[in-house]
């Protein structure tokens, strides 16, 4: 059993001794921890650093690619040197580093194959109450997206099984954490979390400038999910909202005209035809996401299947 801890860093020279002080060498259950370092681009000494703390595994990117990005090519590096666990971290030392085992344990028990370390944001004391409302309320759309019932769907302190990683596909550039769980939810990966508690902040976050970047970020990432796997839900519920704007107007028009009165009601027999159109609109759109839907599935499911030939172990 072969585990990889990856850390996402970009610019974290400072912070990196931090994460290292309680960073697991060992782990029960396992024959071999590796440390993976993602660089992003990075313009201070964050690999010297972390060359200098022992890591012998790098991912470079020479400009910034963003942090799913850089998820995705850590993942590559880590199952094509034969990872049977990737583990995720931040260079920040926002998460305990020392709670790895007990995130790698229900993997390595065969309980689960994705791991989440619930952060219990309702008690993290810099958290502001709007933050916390907020947190809940976006776990709370990823689990109706994704069928689960998680706690804490933006929590970046993960651990992966390997074939939960050959099913994985990201492709949003961003909010890789809420889309990996959507799409890990819909193809019936067992998910799971165990309480965590965060370290102490050691900087603002470098991912959002404010909540509100965060929400429009993270509401962009759900709303593209909820197309890719519930296209229903969003296009049944435009095209009923309109079917109901256009019929009431529309029926009332018809009642006026087989009265002999229709010349005097034609604004209600536009909109409602206007709504009528919207609704047809929508349900052509369902359809055509539904296609779409039916052609991802096996493009990944032969994805998948490259990616088992191409990491064999
Ligand atoms: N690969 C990559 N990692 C990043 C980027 N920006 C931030 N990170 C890393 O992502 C982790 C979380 O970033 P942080 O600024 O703490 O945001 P927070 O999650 O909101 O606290 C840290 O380990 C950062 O080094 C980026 O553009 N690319
Ligand atoms: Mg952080």
């Amino acid at each position: 059993m072969k585990v990889f801890i990856q850390i996402s860093c970009l610019n974290e020279a400072d912070t990196l001794p931090l994460v290292f002080k309680t960073m697991p060498k060992t782990l029960p259950g396992v024959d071999q921890v590796e440390w993976l370092i993602i660089d992003d681009g990075s313009t201070d000494d964050t690999v010297a650093v972390a060359k200098r703390l022992g890591v012998k595994h790098f991912v470079h990117h020479r400009r910034n690619m963003g942090l799913a990005r850089g998820f995705r090519d850590g993942v590559d590096y880590a199952l094509a040197h034969g990872a049977d666990i990737v583990v995720h971290t931040d260079g920040d030392n926002q998460y305990p580093q020392e709670r790895i085992k007990d995130l790698v344990k229900p993997i390595i028990d065969g309980k689960a194959d994705i791991v989440i370390g619930d952060r219990q944001t309702s008690k993290i004391a810099h958290f502001s109450g709007f933050k916390k409302i907020m947190q809940r309320f976006g776990s709370w759309v990823v689990n109706k997206a994704a069928g689960t019932d998680l706690p804490d769907a933006a929590s970046g302190f993960r651990a992966y099984s390997r074939s939960s990683l050959l099913k994985l596909n990201i492709v949003t550039q961003f909010s890789y954490c809420m889309e990996t769980i959507i799409q890990a939810g819909n193809k019936r990966i067992a998910i799971t979390s165990i309480p965590i508690e965060t370290n102490e902040k050691t900087r603002e976050s470098r991912l959002f400038k404010n909540i509100w970047q965060h929400m429009f970020k993270s509401g962009q990432a759900i709303m593209r999910s909820f197309v890719m796997f519930k296209p229903h839900v969003i296009f049944v519920t435009l095209g009923v909202v309109f079917l109901i704007l256009g019929l009431v107007p529309f029926v009332r028009f018809l009642i006026f005209a087989l009265n002999g009165e229709g010349a005097g009601h034609l604004q209600s027999l536009v909109f409602g035809s206007a709504m009528l159109v919207g609704a047809l609109l929508s349900f052509a759109l369902l359809v055509i996401a539904d296609l779409l839907k039916t052609n991802r599935i096996l493009l990944e499911d032969q994805l998948e299947r490259i990616k088992e030939i191409q990491y064999k172990k």
